[in-house]
């Protein structure tokens, strides 16, 4: 029984390493039930040195076997469930030593994915980030930095194919039918990147030559039967190759790049060094099962990680509290790369409201809750919940900010500076920083805030404009409200972009930065009463508090240049009168039927300005939140909409049809898009007359994408031949499973619908289905997280049903894998925004969560701080 307190790790607290490594070399004998590990470490003494300290090693679930010193056997050490602590070191600790150990894990046993685990019968490891304590003793810390050398054994039969980071040295047959490989990496690097992957598996390749004129081998990675579907991946890499190589002038430093994709992975994908390894759902592609959404998370995913070779591998975190120098670096640098690749100024804009609209539905939320945390966390129980989208999606608005600051060109001064500073070191975020301010002789002292502070900044905006003077008067006030452990807050460097808006065009866009709590500025010549449009293209990642007329929203709603603001004015609008409980008034319906008929305006911008809100976003606007009632007011509003519109959907429906041969490229994306908008928007204005053009799009359909679409507006609408087409469905991809995933989450998503079944009864019954396994993470996501955490209408229930099948299955996953368990924990993380009795029912299921005995640190520490005052 755990009755201790739970252990916090805080930043202030670092310790830099007594001992480090330069050479570690790893002997691994894969078997499932008993893999072999013999490790040979050369070890020196590190930054935090003092002479006779012993050498303290990590590790967990391993059985040790035997320890070695400098060739001898070493009897002085003590052993604990977690640690390998060597004591009476030769010459104490002053000199190189070697250690090496033997010891045993048991992958087929190891279902938290973490650490080397087997799935459909081939081994993958994940070790960031403190999973290489789960296959050696180590000083497994991102600042302890070594140069490996890798030889994996295995039963040739069973796994012909062994791969490790780095570059391949020799192959050998070996007696009784093993084989080895062994692979050399030669660039210094924390355990966390170490990977190893061994099977059945089979890849394409392609060979192509870098900027320096050097030839780099690239190799996808997948079990047989999905080598159809690996294409795309390989033109994303080769992509994100040369686009790292324009923007930044980062060259892929490796001879061989590989990404293998595995169907069990707690998240997206991971980058390590030379062999990153993949969830499948972000490398498998092929327009009869991947969507377009699909294609695009994969060229996005891929760039990421291969960013990561630089921003990450190359250089690193001195500590996990740093996680957001990696991680939203590497955000920012693909979300760049993504809007590039859209082809158009249009294109770019499409991707950050895509962008911005993540961040204010996931990180607005986190930011104003029980586990809000700055980008640079103070303090963690488990780093692992750390991962989060304040960590990544805000942390990359931060480093977007610089760029805003200091414009392109000065961006990339500090990041050239950067690199020449640190490659090859375990850094800070206040060494970027540095390198950002150095190279552009700018303070940005202020600027460390973001790093410090949680919480969504809010500027009111208050205007003047003086006829008689021609001058108009702007006062911002900023504030941010106090989060956990933070009650006061310092001002925030804020970069507004902003312009005024008048009939004769005549205002430059200019950035105003607003550094004080109040600061306000006079623009004088302005003949005309303007419309200000600030925080354009989302320069700032705050909440703005703008009592702006309908009549002036209107106005930018029709005909903002910046697009962000446009789109912005909208959502402003519709989230306004859904809040009010009313319907879209004559002018917003005229409003978005100009803008629905403006041929210079992209589908995908289209799609975006008419898709709604969401709900979740919507309680983030309530001091108290009825979710049956915002649920009602909302779809009230969208039938409107759609009845309204009626004519014009039905045209657009026919216009945006792409024929020809399915592509995934943004521009036939985005007809699509907005192809499918309007079928849904058809059903939900009259279900019974447009179900059967949908059910023909669902029959006829070439692709994922107009085929899932048909069949969810279908399932959503509560149309009569929903259920016989979910069966063809299932049977159509049974054998493949990212496209059952979509099946499960369809359905476990549907929200109410009048007159038929709950979801949550269905959900029950999906949870039963044979093809549930709630040991894949995808699984599991798809059919219990798109209920608890993308269904709110269905899961906020008054009767509290909702929260009892989370608190089950919270208790359920938690043992069977901790990270997974914990992320579904998070759904309830608002309960004190709620009004009665969703309140109290959340309460009460939270706390019997958490009276478990056995809960997980992991799930310990979210569920342990929503219930905390
Ligand atoms: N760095 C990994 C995330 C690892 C998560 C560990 N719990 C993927 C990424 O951000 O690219
Ligand atoms: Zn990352």
């Amino acid at each position: 029984m755990k009755t201790d307190l739970p252990q916090s790790f805080r930043r202030l607290e670092y310790i830099p390493p007594v001992y480090t490594f330069d050479r570690v070399e790893l002997d691994i004998a894969l078997d499932p039930a008993r893999t072999i590990i013999k490790s040979r470490i050369e070890v020196m003494p590190g930054k935090g040195f003092k002479s006779g300290a012993p050498l303290v090693l990590v590790g967990q679930e391993l059985e040790f076997v035997s320890l070695r010193i400098n060739g001898e056997a070493h009897r002085q050490f003590e052993l604990t469930p977690e640690t390998l602590t060597i004591l009476a070191l030769p010459n104490e600790g002053k000199e190189k030593f070697i250690v090496e150990i033997i010891c045993v894990c048991i992958p087929e046993k190891n279902t938290s994915l973490m650490g080397l685990y087997v799935s459909n019968g081939n081994f993958f490891t994940q070790c960031e980030a403190e999973g290489f304590r789960k296959i050696t003793y180590f000083l497994d810390r991102p600042d302890v930095m070594a140069k490996y050398q890798v030889t994996l054994r295995a039963r040739e039969v069973e796994c012909p194919v062994l791969l490790s980071n780095g570059n391949l040295l020799r192959t050998e047959k070996l007696p009784n039918g093993w084989h080895s490989a062994t692979w050399e990496d030669p660039f210094p690097k924390p355990s966390y990147l170490f990977a190893l992957v061994a099977g059945k598996l089979e890849c394409i390749e392609e060979t192509i030559t870098s900027i320096s004129g050097a030839k780099k081998l690239l190799q996808i990675w997948v079990e047989p039967h999905d080598l159809p579907k690996t294409q795309h991946a390989m033109d994303s890499l080769i992509a994100s190759i040369y686009w790292d190589e324009k923007r930044f002038g980062l060259e892929l430093d490796l001879e061989r790049f590989m990404i293998v994709a595995v169907s069990d992975f707690n998240m997206g994908a991971m980058e390590n060094k030379g062999l990153n390894i993949f969830n499948t759902k972000f490398v498998l592609a092929q327009p009869e099962t991947a969507t377009d959404a699909d294609f695009a998370n994969i060229e996005s995913v891929v760039a990421h990680e291969y960013f990561h070779n630089w921003t990450g591998n190359r250089v690193t975190c001195q500590d996990w509290f740093q996680l957001s120098l990696k991680e939203g670096l590497t955000v920012f640098r693909d979300q760049e790369f993504s809007a590039d690749q859209m082809g158009s100024e249009s294109g770019r804009a499409v991707k950050r409201i895509e962008d911005v609209r993540l961040l204010r539905q996931l990180q607005f939320p986190e930011d104003a809750g029980p586990m809000a945390h700055p980008i640079r966390p103070n303090e963690y129980q488990e780093i692992n919940n750390f991962y989060t989208v304040t960590v990544y999606e805000k942390g990359s608005e931060v480093v977007r900010m610089y760029q805003t600051l200091l414009g392109r060109d000065g961006f990339r001064k500090g990041m050239d500076l950067y690199f020449k500073r640190h490659d090859g070191q375990a850094v800070t975020c206040d060494d970027f920083l540095a390198a950002m301010a150095d190279a552009n002789g700018k303070d940005l002292s202020q600027f460390q805030n973001w790093y410090s502070q949680a919480g969504t900044p809010r500027v009111k905006v208050e205007e003047r404009y003086d006829a008689e003077k021609k001058q108009f008067h702007l006062t911002l006030t900023q504030s941010c409200a106090p989060s956990p452990g933070q009650a006061e807050k310092n001002a925030f460097h804020i970069p507004l972009k902003m312009r005024l808006l008048t009939p004769t065009n005549d205002q430059p866009e200019i950035l105003l930065e607003l550094t004080q709590r109040t600061q306000s500025w006079t623009f004088d010549g302005i003949s005309q009463r303007p419309v200000l449009s600030i925080n354009r293209d989302f320069s700032a990642p705050i909440q703005l508090d703008f009592q702006q007329s309908e009549a002036d929203l209107l106005t930018l709603f029709s005909g903002d240049d910046d697009p962000f603001n446009r789109w912005e004015a909208g959502q402003k609008l519709a989230m306004q009168m859904i809040l009010n409980h009313r319907l879209p008034d004559e002018q917003l319906i005229g409003a978005y039927r100009n803008l629905l008929l403006d041929p210079d305006l992209d589908p995908a911008f289209k799609e975006l300005a008419l898709t709604l809100p969401a709900e979740t976003y919507l309680y983030e606007q309530c001091s108290s939140v009825d979710p049956q009632a915002i649920f009602t007011a909302r779809r009230a509003f969208r039938r409107e909409l759609a009845k309204q519109l009626q004519l014009e959907w039905a045209a657009l429906y026919q216009q945006m049809q792409t024929p020809g041969p399915f592509k995934p490229d943004a521009v036939s994306a985005g007809k699509r898009a907005l192809k499918n908008l309007s079928l849904s928007m058809l059903l939900e204005a009259d279900v019974a007359i447009w179900a059967p053009m949908a059910l023909n799009q669902y029959r006829v359909a070439d692709n994922m994408t107009d085929r899932y679409a048909a069949l969810s507006a279908l399932v959503i609408h509560g149309a009569k031949l929903a259920n016989e087409c979910l069966t063809d469905f299932f049977s159509r991809f049974v054998n493949d499973a990212l496209v059952i995933d979509k099946w499960f989450a369809l359905q476990s998503g549907r929200p109410p619908v009048d007159g038929q079944e709950t979801t949550l009864n269905n959900v029950k019954r999906l949870r039963e289905h044979a093809a549930f396994k709630m040991n894949n993470p995808n699984r599991v996501r798809s059919v219990i997280h798109a209920f608890c955490s993308n269904n709110p209408a269905s899961f906020h229930q008054p009767d509290g049903s909702g929260y009892e099948f989370w608190a089950d299955s919270v208790l359920a996953l938690d043992p069977i894998n901790p990270q997974v368990a914990a992320r579904l924990a998070r759904a309830l993380d608002r309960w004190r925004l709620f009004a009665q009795p969703y309140q109290n029912q959340m309460k009460a299921a939270l706390e019997r969560v958490l009276a478990s005995q056995t809960l997980s640190p992991d799930v310990r520490e979210v569920v342990g701080k929503a219930l905390e005052n």
